[in-house]
This record gives structure tokens, sequence and C-alpha cells, in this order.
């Protein structure tokens, strides 16, 4: 049973210290289509609109203030920039997958086509560029580019790996999956607060080792919330089951029990909806046991404890260090 009221407790009370930021981000938001036809505003403002937990912008709040004590204007408009991006990238998934419902909404590409999709995902893109460029912060650019870059990797590998034999798939792939897909841009998100008030390469490396972290963790969660579900968070269950894509509750499944592998290949060659749902609940049953939880606890754990080593080690000073544990508690929380 998912505490969902908890798990929303810790963000609520970060939300509220950046309330005032928040709304200023969403102002810049509004301004980066003002200027569009209202038919393309209300394809993008679709997604954009839907109920996104806007976390990325939360946290280049948080860590420009756990590095200056303030959020700038610059912070402001770069969490704008990532939050942008992340549609972009969501507008795009969602038609390589064939994806039907985001954020508890038909997707853009179900309600619009994958035509509007893909110039959706484009038009946010150069935008974000160009907005980028105004900032003046080149290492800023740069590093967008590299997460950008390393985003559509990310596709490139998951796509590979579906097409691969599935019993072949390992931990260092997964790993390697969910740095390019998620940390990626976790990592931008993180370093943006340190560019945007002009901090030293030392302090911006280990921003960037905290976005890490956390990406892993939120990936890694969200892997395994495809198995528990989320009402709260508009989170339909088996959908990566259905789609073949190995995660990591599959990867300990696997390793404990290896005929669920020959059950999974079977019931996704057949491709009866029913079937995959109800092979699901099984796996989902086994998976919920002590040995596969208390390993995907300790894997979980380790990024934890990378988030909370760094904190310790270079941020010492900083009383937005337990805005940090209450984030983590945060995504955590969500599959307790
Ligand atoms: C066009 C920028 C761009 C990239 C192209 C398609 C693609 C390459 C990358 C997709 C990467 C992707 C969808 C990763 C999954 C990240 C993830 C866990 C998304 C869910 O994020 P939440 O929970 O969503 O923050 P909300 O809805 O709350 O904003």
């Amino acid at each position: 049973m998912i505490n969902t009221y908890k798990s929303m407790d810790y963000f609520i009370k970060i939300e509220k210290d950046f309330h005032n930021d928040l709304q200023n981000i969403e102002k810049i938001l509004d301004k980066m289509i003002e200027n569009e036809p209202l038919w393309f505003r209300e394809v993008i403002e679709h997604l954009l609109k839907a109920g996104g937990k806007r976390i990325r912008p939360l946290l280049v709040c948080l860590s420009s203030s756990l590095v200056s004590n303030q959020v700038n204007d610059k912070a402001i408009k770069m969490a704008a920039i990532v939050e942008f991006v992340h549609n972009a990238s969501l507008l795009h998934d969602d038609v390589i997958d064939e994806g039907l419902e985001r954020r508890g909404k038909p997707t853009v590409n179900k309600i619009y086509g994958n035509r509007m999709a893909v110039l959706g995902g484009d038009f946010i893109l150069s935008k974000v560029f160009s907005e980028l460029l105004k900032l003046n912060s080149p290492d800023a650019l740069y590093a967008m580019i590299e997460a950008i870059e390393k985003l559509v990797a990310g596709e490139i590998l998951e796509a590979d790996l579906e097409k691969r034999d599935k019993e072949k798939i390992t931990f260092d792939e997964y790993n390697k999956l969910i740095y390019l897909k998620t940390s990626s841009l976790f990592e931008w998100t993180m370093t943006a607060g340190g560019y945007s008030c002009e901090k030293s390469e030392d302090i911006i490396n280990s921003l960037k080792d905290i976005g890490n972290h956390i990406g892993k963790i939120f990936q890694i969660v969200d892997d395994i919330l495809d198995y528990t579900g989320s009402k709260v968070f508009g989170k339909k269950t088996f959908q990566d089951f259905s789609q073949g894509k190995v995660t990591l509750p599959l990867l300990f499944l696997f390793k404990e029990d290896k005929e669920y592998l020959s059950k999974w290949k079977k019931v996704l060659e057949n491709k009866d909806e029913k079937e995959l749902e109800k092979v699901g609940k099984e796996f989902l049953k086994r998976i919920n046991k002590p040995d596969i939880q208390l390993e995907m606890n300790n894997y979980l754990q380790k990024e934890v404890d990378g988030i909370r080593n760094i904190l310790v080690n270079k941020f010492s000073n900083s009383k937005y260090i337990e805005h940090f544990d209450g984030l983590v508690k945060f995504l955590v929380a969500r599959i307790i």
C-alpha cells in the first residue's frame, strides 16, 4: 500500500518555501509560447498544464539556494528552461512509445496526432536554445547540449535493449540507460543553481553528482511504480512490462528465479492484454517478497547515501540540506 499522504507531504513542504519562485517560473513558461497561434498554444499547453510535478524547476531553486541562499532571475529562467526541455522529451517519447496517457490525461499524440507532438517538441527545443543563449552563460549552454545528446543516446540504447535477448541485459546496462535517459537532465538541473551564480568548477561538479544520484533514484522509483502503480501520480501499471522493457524489478526477479524470464517472453509473444496484466500481477507478488524488496532497497540506499555524503562533505553549512533530505524522502516514499 502506497503511503501517498506522507510522500506528498514532504513535497508540499518544499514547494511552499519556493511558492513565489515557482509562480514566476510559470509566468516565464507562459511567455515562451505567448506569440504562437492559439491552436498551437493549445497543443503545447495540453501537456505543459496537465499537472506535472515541476520537480526539475523546484530542484533548480533548491540547488541555487544551497549554494547562494537565493534564487536569482537567471536561476528562475533556467528553471523554466529545464521544465521546457523535459516537456519536449515527453512529447517525443510518447510518439516513440505510442504512449496514450501522460499525467493522467490522453497524450498530445493521441489527441492532436504525431505531427503536432513532434512539432511541439521541436518548437520547445529551438526556443530553449535561443533562451539559453540570451542568458550569456556558455557553460550552461554547453552542458545543456551535452544533456540533450545523452537523452537521445538513452532513447537509442532503450530501443537497442528492446531488440536484444532479454536474459543478456545486465545491471550495468540498466544503470547506463537510466543515467542517460533520466540522470543526465537532473545533472543539468542541479548544476543550473551553480551556473546561475557562477560558482566554481568544484561546486558545479558536486551539484552534478547530486543530480546524477537524484536522477537514478527517480528512475528506479518510476520503474518500480510500473509494477506497484500510483493513482496520485497518474501512473498506470505494467506499461514497461507489456512493452518488453527490462527494468530493475525484473533484473532482480530473473536473478532469483530464471523461470519468470521464459514466462515473460511467452506472454510478450502472445500480445494478449488481459494475459499480460494477469502475469504482471503474478510478477508483482513475487517482486513484493522480502528478498527482492531488500535488494531493491539496498540498491536505492546507495544512491541516497551518495547524496547525503556530498551534502555533508561540501555543503554542511547550508540550511537547505534538510530540504534535500525531504525531497529524497518524497522520491523514495512514492513506493513505500
Ligand atoms: C527532444 C529533449 C528531447 C529528447 C529526445 C525522447 C527522448 C529523446 C528522451 C525521453 C527521455 C524520457 C522520457 C525519460 C523519462 C524521464 C521521466 C522519469 C519522466 C517522468 O518525469 P516526471 O515524473 O513527470 O517528473 P511529470 O509529469 O511530473 O513532469
